[in-house]
């Protein structure tokens, strides 16, 4: 805790500042809706544009991921994760104000919903900005810690396609759980290790468990999340690894991607998600050995 007192470095907004920034809150300048409450876009006076992400409720659960997020985040700075400005605590309202990622976030950018396309280049780029991202908050950061909650919509994209993580309020310090079973899991179904969510057993492997599949979607342009009434628990990573001991895995490539793709690239990415995706999680790389192996640095272990 002290040590997270020591990061705090953010600026503190006033409620009339971000009103005006915002035009009061207003519905066109909402930019959508997380588990929290409402995030709008606005603009300082001095023509900074920012993110607010305004709480919904005074829920306790909300508060304490509010008050969680502002320790975690402030004070970090790394080029793949979001930038926290400040906050504001005023009128009983709880805000955080970010930085504005101009491209929306990785799950529209893939899902077809959105007018942006992402090339191959674009792909790269963005698993290997969110590997190095993931690699900070594990081993880089002053304080170490384990986001808990990996996964597509929670990687924002800026205006050069530069993916950023945001969504740091489920975020744990590392020394905190990793030597503990947690009684209490939270994440996303389609990225949960298997240790984690069937024994709460939270380590920094768990993300990166959740980075396979981030990986595995971005190169196949495809969700790993259950369809509604299925109990597959993870439908793409299954069916990759069914290509694998087939020797077809470059089926699982992106049909839009029409041969634009570096294959030797794209094995690599898809061979690093698969055994980041490992049932075992001591099988699986630290993120500072997946950053290497998508760069063809490091072997990738069969
Ligand atoms: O996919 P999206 O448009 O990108 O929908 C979600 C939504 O708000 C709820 O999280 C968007 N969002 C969150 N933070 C930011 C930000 N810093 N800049 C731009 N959009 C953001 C996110």
């Amino acid at each position: 805790r002290d040590l997270r007192a020591q990061g705090l470095q953010t600026v503190c907004f006033t409620w009339r500042q971000l009103q005006a920034a915002t035009n009061n809150f207003d519905e066109a300048n909402k930019l959508g809706e997380g588990g929290f409450g409402s995030v709008f876009k606005g603009e300082l006076t001095d023509g900074t544009i920012i993110a607010v992400k305004k709480l919904s409720s005074k829920s306790c659960q909300g508060n304490r991921e509010f008050v969680n997020e502002i320790g975690m985040i402030s004070g970090l700075n790394h080029p793949n994760l979001v930038k926290l400005y400040g906050c504001c605590v005023e009128k009983d309202q709880l805000l955080l104000v970010y930085e504005y990622m101009e491209n929306n976030s990785l799950a529209l950018a893939l899902s077809g919903n959105s007018s942006l396309k992402l090339d191959w280049a674009a792909r790269k780029k963005i698993c290997t900005g969110t590997a190095r991202g993931l690699d900070f908050l594990h081993e880089g950061a002053a304080i170490r810690m384990i986001h808990r909650d990996i996964k597509t919509p929670n990687v924002l994209l800026d205006a050069d396609l530069n993916a950023k993580i945001s969504d740091f309020g489920l975020a744990r310090l590392h020394e905190e759980e990793h030597t503990h079973i947690s009684t209490k899991v939270a994440g996303t179904i389609g990225y949960m290790a298997p240790e984690y969510a069937l024994m709460g057993h939270l380590t920094e492997k768990a993300d990166v468990y959740s980075f396979g599949v981030v990986a595995m979607e971005i190169v196949s342009g495809k969700s790993n999340t259950t369809q509604k009434g299925s109990d597959d628990n993870a439908p793409l990573i299954k069916w990759a690894m069914t290509l694998q001991q087939k020797g077809d895995i470059m089926e699982i490539v992106d049909p839009k991607l029409e041969g634009e793709f570096n294959s030797l690239e794209a094995e690599r990415m898809i061979r690093v998600a698969l055994v980041c995706t490992n049932a075992n999680p001591s099988s699986r790389p630290l993120m500072s050995e997946a950053v290497k192996m998508l760069e063809g640095e490091m072997e990738i272990p069969q």
